[in-house]
Parts: C-alpha cells; sequence; structure tokens
C-alpha cells in the first residue's frame, strides 16, 4: 500500500472543474487572464476562468494564484478570496504534513529527499516553506543551503517559500490558503517546513495531518534542554543525519526519545508517537517516515480522527481570524486612538484602573 495508485483506489475522487455556469466571460483561457491579472489599474480578473487553469493543472497559474494571495493590495485580497471560494473543497483529499526542527537539522535536505521519494511513487508534492526569521534577517537562515534544486526541477513538485515581509500571524494565513490552492492544483501531499521557534510551530501543528519533528544526536543533553511541549506535538521523532560517525549515536537517541515519548502526552489521541533514525545523506530511513505516516492516516481515517481534526482545525482557525478581525477594526477605528491614549494616560497617572477604563471604552457599545 505504498504507491499512490494503490493507496488511492478508494479515496481518490475526480477533480471536478468547477467553473460556475452563467458567468459572463471574454476569457479565452490563455492570455487574456494573465496580461489583466497583476496591472495597477486592474480592476477584474476572470475569476472562473483563473480557478479552471488552476485546478487543470497549471503551475504558472498557481503560482500567480499565492501571489495574488500573498499580496496585501485590497483588492487583490478580495480576488484572493473570490478564487479560494471558486477551487477549494473541504475535506480535501490530500495528506498535509508539517516538518519542524532547529535550523541545521537538515528540513531542507530531508525534504528534498523525501519529496523525491513521493514523487517518484507518482504523488504529486507541494512545499511550503514558513520561515519566521527570515522577515527579520531577509535572507535565509543559518546553514540552509539547499534550495532543494533536485525537487524543485521535478514535473510533480512544486516549491513555496513564505512570503518575506508581514505578521507571524499573516504568514500562516496565508500558508493556509497556499496549502489550499496547491490542494485544489492536485498536489495529494502538502510538506510544510517550519524553523522551531515556537509560535510557528503551533500555527503549523494547527494546519497538518501529521506533524514531525527533526532532531539530532548528541541528544543526551537535548533531551533535558527540550521542551516538552513541542515535543508533544510531534506524532514523530526523526532522528536526522544518521550517518558516519553519528550513526551509533543515533540509534541510542531513538532509544531514548522513545522511552521519553512513551511519558508524554500524545499530540493525537490513540497515537503512540514514535522515532526514528534518518539520514539524507545516505538516503536511508525515509521509506519507514512515510510508512509511519500512511499508517497514521489508515488509523485516523478508520477512527474518524482525520476529518474530526480537519474540522477542528477550521472552526479553530475561523475564531482566530474573528478575532484578529475585531481587533483590527477596534483599532483602527478613528476615534477610538484618541480614547484609548487618553485612558491610558489615566491609568498610567493611577486616577483610573484598567477595569475602570475598559468599562468606560465599551460603555457606549453595548453589543461587543
Ligand atoms: N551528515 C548529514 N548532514 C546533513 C544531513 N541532512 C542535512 N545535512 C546538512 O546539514 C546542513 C543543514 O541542512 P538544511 O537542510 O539546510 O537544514 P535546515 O536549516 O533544517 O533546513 C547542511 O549543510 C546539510 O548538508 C544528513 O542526513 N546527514
Ligand atoms: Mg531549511
Amino acid at each position: 500500500m505504498k504507491d499512490k495508485s494503490e493507496h488511492n483506489q478508494e479515496q481518490e475522487h475526480a477533480k471536478t472543474m468547477h467553473v460556475k455556469e452563467g458567468v459572463k466571460t471574454s476569457h479565452d483561457g490563455t492570455g487574456a487572464v494573465k496580461q489583466r491579472r497583476f496591472k495597477k489599474k486592474a480592476t477584474s480578473i476572470d475569476i472562473p476562468a483563473f480557478a479552471a487553469e488552476i485546478t487543470g493543472g497549471s503551475r504558472r497559474a498557481l503560482a500567480k494564484g499565492i501571489t495574488l494571495i500573498e499580496s496585501t493590495n485590497a483588492l487583490h485580497r478580495k480576488q484572493a478570496q473570490q478564487l479560494l471560494q471558486e477551487t477549494v473543497k473541504e475535506p480535501a483529499n490530500s495528506i498535509r504534513i508539517g516538518i519542524s526542527g532547529v535550523p541545521g537539522a537538515g528540513k531542507s535536505t530531508f525534504i528534498e529527499q523525501f519529496g523525491m521519494m513521493l514523487t517518484q511513487k507518482g504523488w504529486k508534492v507541494a512545499v511550503l516553506a514558513i520561515d519566521p526569521s527570515s522577515t527579520v534577517t531577509g535572507g535565509s537562515v543559518l546553514g540552509d543551503k539547499t534550495r532543494m534544486e533536485e525537487l524543485s526541477r521535478h514535473p510533480n513538485a512544486f516549491i513555496r517559500p513564505s512570503p518575506a515581509s508581514g505578521t507571524l500571524g499573516g504568514v500562516h494565513r496565508k500558508t493556509r490558503e497556499t496549502m489550499y490552492l496547491c490542494e485544489a492544483a492536485g498536489y495529494d501531499i502538502i510538506l510544510v517546513e517550519t524553523v522551531g521557534v515556537g509560535q510557528s510551530e503551533v500555527a503549523v501543528r494547527n494546519m497538518v495531518d501529521f506533524f514531525m519533528l527533526l532532531v539530532l544526536t548528541g541528544a543526551g543533553d537535548d533531551l533535558q534542554g527540550m521542551k516538552k511541549g513541542i515535543m508533544e506535538m510531534a506524532d514523530l521523532i526523526v532522528v536526522h543525519k544518521a550517518d558516519g560517525e553519528n550513526l551509533r549515536n543515533a540509534k541510542r537517541t531513538v532509544r531514548e526519545y522513545k522511552r521519553i515519548l512513551h511519558f508524554l502526552q500524545p499530540a493525537t489521541p490513540a497515537w503512540q508517537a514514535g522515532a526514528l533514525s534518518v539520514s539524507s545523506l545516505t538516503s536511508t530511513g525515509h521509506e519507514q517516515v512515510w510508512e509511519q505516516v500512511l499508517d497514521f492516516q489508515k488509523e485516523m481515517q478508520a477512527s474518524g480522527y482525520w476529518l474530526e481534526r480537519r474540522e477542528s482545525q477550521l472552526q479553530h482557525w475561523f475564531n482566530e481570524a474573528i478575532e484578529a478581525r475585531l481587533l483590527d477594526r477596534f483599532f483602527n477605528q478613528k476615534d477610538n486612538k484618541q480614547r484609548l491614549d487618553y485612558l491610558e494616560e489615566q491609568i498610567l497617572s493611577g486616577d483610573l484602573t484598567v477595569g475602570a477604563a475598559l468599562d468606560q471604552l465599551f460603555s457606549k457599545d453595548e453589543g461587543m
């Protein structure tokens, strides 16, 4: 049960071209959309035709769709929502995998190997990378030499780095929507790479089915230092760079992790997270990782938790989005700024308690 053809016998459903009828369009299916798309004065995009190009498998259309999603321009944002509305169908028939680890753990190298293996099995693989540190340094992170060159040339792979700007929350919203668009374009497996810096891990855990953590050996000390919280998010620990002089150490580290994982809260109910040693230098262990993912999928789909998690992720996202929108609206309201400044002064000078200031602030809009 490892190849796509076998695996999907029951699951695969035709990806229908979801073009609305009755939409008036002069689009000829090729150049018109492209030319109009990002011109400053552009006011309209032929959304149904654009959507059809994407669901039809055009990589160029997909890339442009993602650019639309990432744009901060108000019109583009609106068009991006129309595009998503037109293309996205939940629950998607995909496997979403989060891959985390400190900079230098070998995530990109691992993903290139793992991705190549999956494409050889006939899967279409999309790789999305969230790297919040790149927004600070403006460049790539320490040790990140690989550009996934082999994978990026493969016709069944699509690689998209994170946008280089924007708030952490914004990056995640875009990554999630980008993931949806990749699925609409027919990508079966979505690999989301994220750097181990806490906040972004939680966000990625909240948008994937399976979450793995890449760690290194010499872990006697690492295990002490590693936050319990992040280990409790993982469905699998990969002890990476298990090669050369490191090999024996890696095997020992795997045993240590297995022992510790046993005492931790599982990331996914009824799934005992395991640990495996992998080397992307000698290409060993990737098959076993994939077997873990497939076992996980099989068990979770049988128990119903697969869909349950996706639903609760959607609910969670919706709630977060409401909060973000309300905050945005509140702080951008013109007269609120003055009121807030005034109340803040009063609080700092000791004339008002925070609670009293809140009561004053919200006294006139009881509905909130
Ligand atoms: N020995 C060994 N080195 C590796 C392995 N995987 C990656 N590396 C090296 O580790 C460094 C960091 O890899 P990279 O994929 O950029 O790490 P990332 O920051 O986690 O994405 C690079 O110099 C890689 O060549 C591995 O399996 N074994
Ligand atoms: Mg990397």
